[in-house]
């Protein structure tokens, strides 16, 4: 099945540089407030689909433009371009993202970086890998020695002064915190080391899915504002090595809204 989803990840990604070359002739087209889709997105989320259900005609599919499609106790989770804002600008940050749960449980990520080539994988007790190489969370063991990932409220601008009173908390501790704009790949970012920690408040399931079972296959944790499991269902993200996840979840939760702690 990790066959499978690489090899529609390396499909999409052929076709999303493939529409980077004429993004003149892109037309962007607007779901809601600053939530952007484009031909490329729903190209990639296309060719994804169509090679999962080559293969497994049963499964069902959740995918971040088309919806959910109804099928069996396999469910694959698909951001078919993660980043679009990114993407529409030409700014070279973005990524596909493929995830595959059974009853509940992650069993199969990959988030795929097409600009790079790099591929990261990880299966439900076999690790994470980046194209072939084992992946390890960082060794920070305290935040003044860290880089940490973030997103800043996107849509609505509800909890725009709750993520400032976040960042404000955590900045001035770390050596600093980067805003790249695809939450799949910040997430691999912190699976490979090269972020110690990542916090977003109200991500979609897509953009998530793939890139937490990198994370923890890496070594590291994943969890929602209070500490629990609910991340793909409230969107509510931090990830980190165990060391940086638990002071970003001890520093940050005094200042949430209680509708927040999930
Ligand atoms: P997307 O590009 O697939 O939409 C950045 O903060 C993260 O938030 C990205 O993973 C991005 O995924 C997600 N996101 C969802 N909606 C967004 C929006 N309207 N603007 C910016 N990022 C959005
Ligand atoms: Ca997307």
């Amino acid at each position: 099945m990790l066959n499978i989803a690489v090899k529609a990840a390396r499909q999409a990604g052929k076709l999303l540089l493939r529409y980077t070359g004429q993004l003149g002739n892109l037309t962007v087209e607007t779901k809601g407030r600053n939530d952007f889709v484009t031909a490329a997105d729903r190209d990639a989320e296309y060719v994804i689909i169509k090679t999962i259900r080559a293969a497994y005609p049963n499964h069902a599919i959740l995918a971040e433009e088309s919806g959910l499609h109804a099928g069996n106790e396999y469910e694959w989770i698909i951001d078919p371009l993660d980043g679009t804002t990114n993407f529409v600008h030409g700014y070279p940050q973005f990524a596909v993202s493929i995830a595959l749960r059974r009853r509940g449980q992650l069993d199969q990520a990959v988030v795929y970086d097409p600009l790079r080539d790099e591929i990261f994988t990880a299966s439900r007790g076999g690790g994470a890998h980046l194209n072939d190489r084992r992946l390890r969370v960082s060794q920070s063991n305290s935040l003044s020695s860290s880089l940490l990932g973030t997103g800043f409220p996107f849509k609505s601008m509800e909890y725009l002064e709750t993520w400032i009173s976040t960042f404000r908390a955590l900045l001035p501790r770390t050596h600093g915190v980067r805003r790249a704009g695809s939450a799949a790949l910040d997430l691999a970012h912190v699976a490979s080391g090269r972020l110690d920690g990542f916090w977003e408040i109200g991500l979609g399931a897509w953009d998530i899915a793939a890139g937490s079972l990198l994370v923890t296959e890496a070594g590291g944790i994943v969890s929602d504002f209070a500490g629990g499991q609910a991340f793909l269902a409230s969107g509510n993200v931090i990830a980190g090595n165990p060391r940086i996840h638990s002071e970003i979840t001890h520093l940050i939760g005094p200042l949430l809204p209680p509708e927040l702690h999930c």
